[in-house]
């Protein structure tokens, strides 16, 4: 506390005065907490804080490790700020920028999903201008266009926009009733915003004649349909529950949590196959669809949700969902047990598919989708804290270890599917040469891979969308093996992003084929860059103690809600104090969970 109030910053603009924080803490329940508690001294200050990690300002090159990678960390917020300036210059309110034709699209319903989705990792680099300009985009348009737009996909819509505003109402310090930074409007009308849409959302699990909601939702005049096909995707009604828990915790009105828990209590009854469950739900029957098993697309983070929701209530408090932890281990289990293959001749452990079902044959096909997995894995191991403490303090069981390793195995793997191709950037889409499984001359082209026949791609699945899952389970990762191999490996991915993605006049762009130099372009900035690429990047390149992963858990998008558990208040008081975005997360983490 005391350091920073007193640290010199050149971006602490928007930071108070002691006086004017000790004035408005006073009442708040952030002071209530600090009159019981009084603060630890300072933390001592590593070679990374010393020399202003909160600094984008680029000073003469330290040649410490930490200095490598503050300015790495630098070089991320500069990529963050120039998509952004193409989004804003050329689509600002639309959903996605088209970077190369210059113009934006509507691609996800109309709500401006690149802005909402953009604003906490804005707050996270404290890049303030764009806070200031995505915050004022959301107070002036954003209830409009819920009550004018129509159809938008349910899942689509909960985990980028309502998730981004549930986000960016916590670390812009909405429990405790105040603005610290002073930049984009009062963090109230984040959640004012997102409880009206939630309000329309809900009408896709009320109007179901099951606990399954309908997939989609029309917002002008809150009703809700199935698919064409009348199926919901696993993983879309699977993936709610956080944003729709938090939401129910910071309004005080359950009824958001009621919905969306009941989806998985249902699912805890349907039949499975050793943990896994078919890709597809029907809303009318609410029975699985088809045997169709993956962890790609329409699978993936109904896994990832499973262990998420049970952490999200702080494992004091999760006694009534414990059946989420045996639901996530047991599918584990029974992806170690019927999906986990090593390919040859060089032995890469990739998560196949079952497309009929655990009778029918097995596809070595992997989605870059799945490379979640690993960074799950680890935080389902660990809960969060380090591997290091975790063994000295006996935590771990035999299911977190095997956990935990196939979580480094799957990372490498999927590291590999970058630098396997000539541009370093994965396909969208990989195949794994078996005994039973091998395609010829199908490769990524970068000759001095060594795994080049391991890996085979196939002309269809060759394109790039700037996806985030690789980064993203290597910054989880890196958190807690603390292995630096890690922020390498996201460092050559960044680069690559950097080298064929970027596009001069504002924003990133999607590949049509990453094996081919150079890369044809695609023309569509995806708002998960900004969301959670360049999000995942910057943190794995930063200070560990910036949303600790036993105090935050990351929805499917990326947005960073506090975990609910009172035992981890005295965790708080000791992150190392070196900056605005730090500062403003410790707080607004405070707050929640040592008053809750
Ligand atoms: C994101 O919208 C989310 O991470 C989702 O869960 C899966 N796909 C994209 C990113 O690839």
């Amino acid at each position: 506390m005391y350091a920073m109030l007193t640290h010199k910053s050149p971006i602490q603009s928007g930071i108070r005065t002691t006086e004017e924080y000790k004035s408005v803490n006073t009442s708040s329940r952030f002071g209530r907490f600090w009159r019981r508690k009084p603060p630890r001294l300072p933390p001592r200050l590593t070679p990374d804080e010393k020399v202003g990690n909160n600094s984008f300002n680029r000073g003469p090159k330290l040649t410490n490790v930490g200095s490598k990678w503050m300015d790495r960390q630098r070089d991320v917020k500069e990529a963050f700020i120039h998509a952004w300036s193409g989004y804003k210059k050329y689509a600002m309110g639309y959903d996605e920028l088209q970077p190369l034709s210059k113009i934006g699209t509507d691609g996800l319903g109309g709500l401006g999903a690149t802005v909402v989705d953009a604003l906490d990792t804005a707050m996270i680099m404290s890049a303030d201008d764009i806070v200031s300009e995505a915050g004022s985009w959301i107070e002036t348009h954003l209830l409009d266009r819920i009550s004018q737009k129509g159809q938008v996909n349910l899942f689509e819509t909960t985990i980028r926009v309502l998730g981004g505003l549930l986000s960016a109402y916590h670390l812009s310090g909405g429990e405790q009733e105040m603005n610290p930074t002073a930049k984009g409007p009062r963090p109230i009308v984040y959640l004012d915003i997102a409880k009206k849409l939630a309000d329309r959302l809900l009408t896709a699990f009320t109007s179901s004649p099951t606990p399954i909601p309908f997939s989609d939702v029309v917002l002008r005049d809150s009703t809700a349909h199935p698919a064409p096909d009348g199926l919901s995707s696993t993983s879309e009604v699977s993936t709610l529950q956080l944003e729709f828990n938090y939401l129910s915790t910071v309004s005080g009105d359950p009824k958001y949590s009621m919905e969306a828990m009941k989806v998985l209590e249902h699912l805890k009854t349907l039949p499975k196959v050793e943990g896994l469950v078919p890709i597809y739900i029907s809303p009318h029957s609410g029975e699985f669809n088809g045997e169709n098993i993956r962890l790609g697309s329409r699978g993936d983070s109904y896994y990832e949700y499973l262990i998420k929701v049970w952490l999200q209530q702080g494992t004091t408090h999760s006694s009534n969902l414990t059946y989420l932890h045996d639901m996530y281990e047991e599918a584990m289990k029974g992806v170690r047990h019927l999906l986990v293959r090593k390919s040859i001749p060089s032995g890469l452990v990739f998560v196949g598919e079952l497309p009929y079902g655990s009778t029918g044959s097995y596809s070595p096909k992997m989605d870059h989708l799945v490379c979640f997995l690993p960074g799950t894995l680890a935080l389902g191991a660990t809960k969060g804290i380090t591997k290091e403490k975790a063994m000295k303090d006996n935590l771990l069981t035999f299911e977190d270890l095997e956990n935990l390793k196939l979580a480094e195995d799957l990372a490498k793997t999927c590291f590999e599917m970058y630098s396997v191709t000539s541009t370093g950037l994965s396909p969208e889409i990989a195949y794994f040469h078996t005994q039973e499984y091998y395609e010829g001359s199908l490769d990524g082209g970068n000759k001095s891979s060594e795994y080049l026949n391991d890996i085979i791609i196939k002309h269809a699945d060759r394109h790039n969308l700037l996806r985030p899952e690789t980064v993203e389970s290597l910054f989880v990762l890196y958190r807690i093996t603390e292995d630096p191999k890690y922020r390498e490996w996201g460092w050559q991915i960044f680069e690559a992003f950097e080298k064929y993605t970027k596009v001069d006049s504002g924003g990133y762009t999607s590949l049509d084929d990453v094996t081919m130099l150079p890369p044809h372009r695609r023309d569509k900035m995806e708002t998960f860059f900004l969301g959670e690429t360049l999000k995942y990047l910057y943190l794995l390149f930063g200070d560990s103690s910036v949303i600790p992963l036993d105090q935050f858990v990351f929805n499917s998008e990326a947005h960073p809600f506090p975990i609910r558990d009172l035992t981890s208040c005295r965790d708080h008081l000791v992150y190392p104090l070196h900056g605005h975005a730090v500062e403003l997360i410790r707080r607004a983490a405070v707050s929640v969970s040592c008053t809750a």
